[in-house]
């Protein structure tokens, strides 16, 4: 069975092309994607979460909130022990200002596995996949 990622835009965010941009990148790269969609609330999205178990949770934000929501959605996240060990990552365009590099490494001490907030974007977060996620299944990686 394929690595399962949840993909999600953020509480306050109504943007969709992101998300399917990035769920037919995951697709093509041989995960398996449950997209819940725009404007999910972080109690609805830890719920997802509990009820799913996926290796990995994808945020994406570009409506210049991403910062402040992924921060809210991480903390909602991490206060339920049963998804302490799943990774969470964001990006997009996380502020009004273009990337925010003070603001990214916040959100990498909160808790984030990484962010992805430039224009090394993608790039990186092919890497990203293709490392972090499938050396965590064969369990080479906490
Ligand atoms: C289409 C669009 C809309 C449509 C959305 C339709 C839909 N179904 O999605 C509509 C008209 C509804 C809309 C509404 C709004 N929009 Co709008 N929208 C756009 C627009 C023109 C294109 C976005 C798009 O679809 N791109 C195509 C997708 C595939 O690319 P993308 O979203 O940029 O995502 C890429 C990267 O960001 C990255 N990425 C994104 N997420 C993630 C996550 C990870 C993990 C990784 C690795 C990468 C990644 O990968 C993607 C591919 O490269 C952009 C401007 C622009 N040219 O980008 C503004 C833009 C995103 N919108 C903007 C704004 C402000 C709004 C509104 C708040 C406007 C308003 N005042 O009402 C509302 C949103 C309200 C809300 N609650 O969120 C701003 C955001 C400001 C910012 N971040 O600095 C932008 C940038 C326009 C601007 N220049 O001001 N919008």
């Amino acid at each position: 069975m394929n690595n399962l990622v949840l993909l999600s835009g953020t509480a306050s965010d109504s943007h969709t092309w992101n998300l399917v941009y990035l769920q037919l990148l995951l697709e093509e790269s041989g995960y398996r994607v449950l997209n819940l969609g725009a404007c999910v609330p972080p109690v609805l999205l830890a719920d997802e979460c509990e009820a799913e178990q996926p290796d990995l949770v994808v945020l994406s934000s570009v409506n210049g909130h991403g910062y402040r929501d992924g921060a809210r959605a991480l903390a909602e996240l991490h206060s339920r022990p049963r998804l302490a060990a799943i990774p969470v990552v964001i990006g997009g365009k996380l502020g009004t200002g273009g990337p925010e590099p003070a603001q990214a490494d916040a959100l990498r001490a909160a808790g984030f596995a990484d962010v992805f907030d430039d224009d090394t974007a993608i790039t990186r977060f092919q890497d990203f996949i293709a490392t972090h996620v499938l050396c965590r299944t064969a369990g080479t990686v906490s």
